[in-house]
């Protein structure tokens, strides 16, 4: 970054911070991006209020019906900017091979001379608000600190929600000395001027040109997976996109699982499962740590030990119902920012699949509703809640040690030939199902619907690095001493031949989690294919479920001829990330469709 002098003075309260390192960076932004004041957010409910009466007033947030849903708010974006952008989104390591061909590339010195020119003055007119937060709890040695200058209060308001921001995060800051650096500009909202830049090495962010979540609030998908997982790999732990969910049986004890999906899949609705009535009453109970991100270390025992480093969900609206989630729906009553939902005549949020009698007034633009136009929800509309008002949120979550996990689970939506669940015989076959994952699009995510995209562990977005030496990374676990999750593969989206799903899912999964754990503990059999271990029909609880025959040989079966064209897909699929592929993941896959042919 250039430090010009010219006639810009720094605004006053630039040196906010007991740490030189950081008052210096926040000058350099200063007089490049040149505001008019520099605010350094201490995360008070003042601060907050301040900030959402500003929003109100400048019309960036609209208050929703205060009778239904207290303290919660409307944002709408801009109509170009509502997703992340994977174009833009670029990975600037000096050499490109360390990006890989999972990640757009830039070399360092042309991204930021690039992205500075786009910051140059950008904030003239505007207040810089310095955002110190931490990602997981605030005493953990599991977390990791950042700062977020952005010129958005959007921003600043709902990374409060969805961090711990403020003054215990700067105190730590300057305990620690180290931080990861997000610089962002809303800009001008221009997509021809948008980019979101990533310097592994400087553990620096900078995103210009978008407002919208994954590409400004740079604690979540930029630190807490793309930096985080570069910084995982130096110091030995894993940076995932995972949920992280605890199974209380009835006598009591918890087991915790890990798992990652691609987007579509329902990963929040996992996270938040309630359990069938019979196993209710029974006593299970299930406990949600986190819906996104996960990371996890080994422990003195050898065990993983993860912990969510977000402090609530920033989740996709449409779809979330009383049925599909009733405790995302119970968290989202008050305290709430929703962006890019409709609103019925009375400012009550509205969305496709709310599952409600109400009708939308409002579409997400702000338009009177019209069906023909387009839908009142943007399909990525969103709810910011902190994760405390979830109904199921875990006191473990707060842990500072995290959670021991148990099974880590891998999944995808696949319509044939993947059955309901399958166990890997050990850790590099489980690394091997995670790198092999694959799910079928839906119209959400690309307007091409059930086309099958290969997105290993569910990070293809979001590994800071290249996904061959991430798989050798994942692969280094398996080392003397160390005692691993199980690894297991689901799928709740078998379609029959009438293209009718075969599984009913949702509480109904907690049969399948149930068997996981139960092979964790010794306690439940399996039958060996070339693929991994699959359940017998016996081996889970079916109790009350209408399961035709044709259903239960789709969801327990192994079709031989199927896997061996799956596993020639697999082969081609990792050969293209080149030499630097593990040879044992490449053995691994050599050995299975061996077996196959067999
Ligand atoms: O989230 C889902 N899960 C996981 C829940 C814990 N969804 C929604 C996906 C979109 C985000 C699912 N959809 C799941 C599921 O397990 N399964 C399905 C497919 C399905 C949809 C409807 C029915 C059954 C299966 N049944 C009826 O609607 C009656
Ligand atoms: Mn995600």
């Amino acid at each position: 970054m250039n430090a010009r002098t010219k006639d810009f003075e720094l605004p006053p309260g630039t040196a906010g911070s007991r740490l030189q390192a950081l008052n210096d960076w926040v000058a350099e932004v200063a007089s490049l991006t040149r505001p008019d004041a520099v605010h350094w957010c201490d995360g008070s409910d003042a601060e907050n209020a301040a900030l959402i009466a500003k929003m109100e007033a400048d019309g960036t947030l609209l208050r929703l019906n205060e009778q239904t849903h207290p303290q919660s708010w409307l944002h709408r974006s801009h109509p170009d900017d509502v997703a992340r952008v994977e174009h833009l989104t670029l990975v600037c390591t000096p050499e490109r091979e360390d990006a890989g061909p999972n990640n757009h590339w830039m070399a360092p010195a042309e991204a930021h001379a690039k992205i500075d020119a786009l910051f140059d003055g950008c904030m003239q007119g505007r207040t810089m608000y310095v955002i110190p937060y931490c990602m997981g709890p605030i005493d953990s040695p599991l977390s990791r600190c950042g700062v977020e200058i952005t010129d958005s209060p959007y921003v600043v308001a709902n990374m409060r929600i969805m961090t711990r921001m403020g003054a215990p995060a700067l105190a730590r800051i300057e305990r620690e000395g180290s931080f990861v650096k997000g610089l962002h500009s809303i800009g001008e909202l221009d997509p021809e001027r948008r980019f979101i830049m990533h310097f592994p090495e400087e553990l620096t962010i900078k995103s210009y040109g978008s407002g919208y979540g994954g590409n400004a609030l740079l604690g979540k998908k930029c630190h807490a997976l793309r930096i985080a997982s570069h910084q995982a790999r130096a110091e030995g732990w894993l940076a995932e996109h995972m949920l992280i969910l605890g199974i209380e049986n009835p006598q009591g004890d918890t087991h915790y699982i890990a798992a990652a999906f691609p987007s579509a899949c329902g990963k929040t609705n996992l996270a938040m499962l309630i359990p069938p009535e019979g196993y209710r009453e029974k006593g299970w109970k299930i406990w949600t740590i986190g819906d996104d991100i996960c990371w996890m270390r080994p422990g003195a025992d050898g065990r993983l030990y993860a912990i969510n480093p977000e402090a609530g969900f920033f989740g996709v609206a449409p779809g979330t119902s009383r049925k599909s989630n009733p405790n995302a729906l119970a968290s989202i009553q008050s305290h709430t920012i929703f962006t890019n939902v409709g609103v019925t005549a009375d400012n009550q949020p509205w969305w496709e699949g709310i599952g409600n009698d109400q009708a939308p007034a409002t579409d997400w633009r702000g338009e009177p509703y019209d069906p023909a136009k387009r839908p009142a929800a943007h399909p990525n509309s969103r709810f910011t809640v902190s994760a405390k008002r979830c109904p199921s949120y875990s006191p473990m979550a707060e842990d500072p040690q995290g959670v021991p996990i148990s099974a880590i689970v891998f999944g995808g939506r696949r319509a044939s030939l993947v059955p309901l669940v399958f166990e890997a015989r050990d850790w590099t076959h489980g690394v091997l199902v995670g790198a092999s994952m694959g799910s079928e699009t839906t119209a959400a995510a690309t307007g091409a619907v059930g086309v099958m995209r290969r997105d290993p562990m569910a990070m293809k977005p979001f590994c800071g690095y290249n996904f061959a030496d991430y798989f050798a990374h994942w692969l280094s676990f398996d080392k003397a001493g160390a005692k691993l999750p199980r690894v297991f593969h689901v799928n709740w989206f078998r379609k029959g031949a009438d293209g009718a799903f075969l599984w009913p899912g949702f509480g109904d999964n907690l049969r399948v989690l149930e068997w996981m754990i139960d092979r964790v503990d010794g306690k439940a059999g399996a039958v060996d294919t070339p693929i991994g271990l699959l359940p017998a029909e016996a081996d889970l609880d079916l109790a009350g479920l209408d399961l035709p025959a044709e259903a239960r040989e789709a969801l327990f079966g192994f079709d031989a001829a199927g896997w061996r064209t799956e596993f020639e897909g697999i082969g081609e699929y990792l050969e293209g990330y080149g030499p630097r592929m593990p040879a044992a993941l490449r053995a691994e896959r050599d050995r299975i469709a061996a077996a196959l042919a067999g």
